[in-house]
């Protein structure tokens, strides 16, 4: 077998850094290798209305009128039921696509999804001005609001507004529904029941957050025990200007955990007698986990209680988080690190145990703010992606597969792409995904599908020294010969490549395009052929793409070509970076 081999190196000295970023760049530089994808592209695709901001990749001038990076609120009601299906899949996830269908238009800014598990099949979709939109699949979007409170709701800014809303496992006879918005007039983010046979609204429990404009977090969700969980961005600027993440007396870069079932003393809601700082001197005890910088969507699995955070980073790592259930009391870095990096600047405590992301990737290749989804647990796509993490950025609409590879890791891929901007991933009651895009205003119905023809890409990945080596199998699992294949890995901010064997290989901006060398392209049916390549640490580059050509070779033989060599020693390093 041949073995082809790309070494990558690269450095984390990030060229032209500029360090702590007042706010999120929001451009999007498409290399030429991205606007070959063969993803179909979703209906109603529009021009992105930050592409007057293009600019190379390294540019990280802000831009005239820049949003602030992104938060935003997603919510699944219900959702404590056991889901009899779903679980692992043999299927290869770069071998997954995700498409979506828009199913309406109309919305304005929406922010968050939920699903009353009461029978009626509505999703509840929460508009950042403050009020809440019902969509039914057979009679479309009701022009009427279940509900508005604009009058309460300060949505100033690109982040503030009402951000999410979650669905109590007793709506169907409560009729209360959960709200987490900015308020006015003193912009305190706040969490409220709304009871809807009365037209109530009871604020719970608020945290100040005048200061800056934005994350305000805003996420909110029942977890497998019952209790509601609301996320609360470090209080806005950039650096966590207020070291709130690591501070304990502040809901400030937190996510919370109350019981809002009950009352305690002159609380209207309970804190969990085991929530972890409830002996703590100074602690605020409604304190679930700390050290987050803007989490905007965080999810529980609804088969195992696991809980998937999405936190959006500065300006060099967009994070994703998982916990197993009921682990409270964790600190998950900010500002001490970035994703895996240390932040310049930050505030660590020495001593402090910190709770790594499962995921980060870099923003350089198009990104600015991870937007946090689900586990699909649904019926219509679980051969294909049951078990399996789903999460998008606002910016690059890349959608991220991410599910456990029974050895501790994960497994990851980039499966397409969602519609421009998308704010929230929401599931139905039954555990079908839906997301809502922001400025275009639209819902969309999520699928997956199997890509053809087949090459699937397995990896192990080995670190060494300064660096890694990422081992890759490509297979044809088609039923025709390959002749000719290629694989695209989008590259993290600072990393180059420095050699490779038995490859073609060429270095985009922040990819790399890996093309079979001359006598290794073919390969047989249910056959594979080996390579490598070995990036800087701690970021694996990520597989955006793998195609392979299944046109009969003029000299195909059965077998694979003998006389390639075990390691091409010959092949010129490709220093480009
Ligand atoms: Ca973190």
């Amino acid at each position: 077998m041949a073995r082809s081999t790309i070494a990558a190196s690269g450095s984390h000295a990030q060229p032209g850094s500029a360090g702590a970023l007042p706010y999120r760049r929001r451009h999007r530089s498409r290399s030429p290798e991205q606007s070959t994808s063969t993803r179909t592209p979703p209906p109603c695709k529009r021009p992105r209305f930050w592409s007057r901001h293009a600019t190379t990749p390294l540019d990280r001038t802000p831009p005239a009128d820049p949003p602030a990076d992104r938060p935003r609120p997603a919510a699944r009601g219900g959702g404590h039921r056991a889901v009899p299906y779903g679980g692992g899949t043999g299927r290869p996830l770069p071998s997954i696509s995700a498409t979506t269908t828009q199913v309406a238009s109309g919305l304005k800014r929406p922010t968050a999804i939920a699903a009353p598990d009461d029978g009626t099949d509505r999703l509840f979709i929460t508009q950042k001005s403050g009020s809440v939109r019902v969509y039914h699949p057979r009679t479309g979007l009701a022009q009427t609001p279940l509900l508005d409170i604009t009058s309460a709701v300060d949505e100033s800014g690109n982040e503030r507004g009402l951000l999410g809303i979650a669905v109590p496992p007793d709506f169907a006879a409560s009729q209360d529904l959960y709200l987490a918005y900015t308020a006015l007039p003193d912009a305190a983010v706040t969490v409220a029941r709304y009871r809807l046979d009365e037209g109530r609204l009871e604020p719970l429990l608020s945290q100040p957050h005048a200061e800056f404009s934005n994350h305000n977090g805003g996420q909110l969700a029942f977890g497998p025990d019952g209790n509601l969980y609301w996320s609360i961005g470090d209080g806005g600027s950039a650096g966590d200007p207020f070291r709130s993440g690591q501070r304990l007396d502040t809901l400030l870069g937190k996510i919370m955990r109350i019981d809002v079932s009950r009352t305690c003393g002159g609380l209207p809601y309970c804190v969990p007698a085991d929530n972890p700082f409830v002996g703590t001197p100074g602690a605020r005890k409604e304190i679930w986990l700390y050290g987050l910088r803007n989490p905007w969507r965080f999810s529980f699995d609804r088969a195992d209680g696991s809980m998937w955070i999405g936190d959006v980073g500065q300006g060099r790592w967009e994070e994703i988080d998982h916990l197993a259930r009921g682990r409270g009391g964790l600190n998950l870095g900010w500002s001490c690190y970035e994703g895996l990096e240390k932040f310049q600047g930050g505030d660590c405590v020495p001593g402090a145990a910190y709770t790594k992301p499962v995921f980060t990737y870099s923003p350089y290749t198009g990104g600015c703010s991870v937007i946090g989804g689900h586990v699909y647990r649904g019926r219509d796509h679980a051969a294909l992606v049951g078990g399996t993490y789903i999460a998008t950025d606002y910016c690059s609409s890349t959608v991220w597969a991410l599910r456990p590879d029974g050895r501790g890791g994960y497994e990851q891929a980039e499966i397409g792409e969602m519609p421009t901007q998308v704010t929230s991933i929401g599931t139905t009651a039954a555990g079908e995904f839906y997301v809502v895009n922001d400025l275009p205003g639209g819902l969309h119905k999520v699928s997956f599908a199997q890509e053809e023809p087949t090459c699937r890409v397995d990896r192990a990945v080995t670190a060494w020294g300064t660096g890694m080596t990422v081992d890759l199998t490509l297979t044809n699992t088609g039923d025709t010969p390959v002749n000719g294949w290629t694989l695209e890995f989008s590259l993290a901010l600072g990393q180059t490549v420095v050699s490779d064997w038995n490859t073609t290989l060429t270095q985009g901006s922040n990819t790399i395009t890996a093309v079979n060398a001359p006598y290794n392209g073919t390969i047989a049916p249910e056959r594979a052929s080996p390579s490598a390549i070995s990036p800087r640490t701690p970021a694996t580059p990520h597989h955006r793409h793998a195609s392979c050509s299944t046109a009969t070779p003029a000299r195909w033989a059965a077998e694979q070509p003998s006389g390639a060599p075990e390691r091409n020693t010959g092949a010129p390093d490709v220093r480009t970076g």
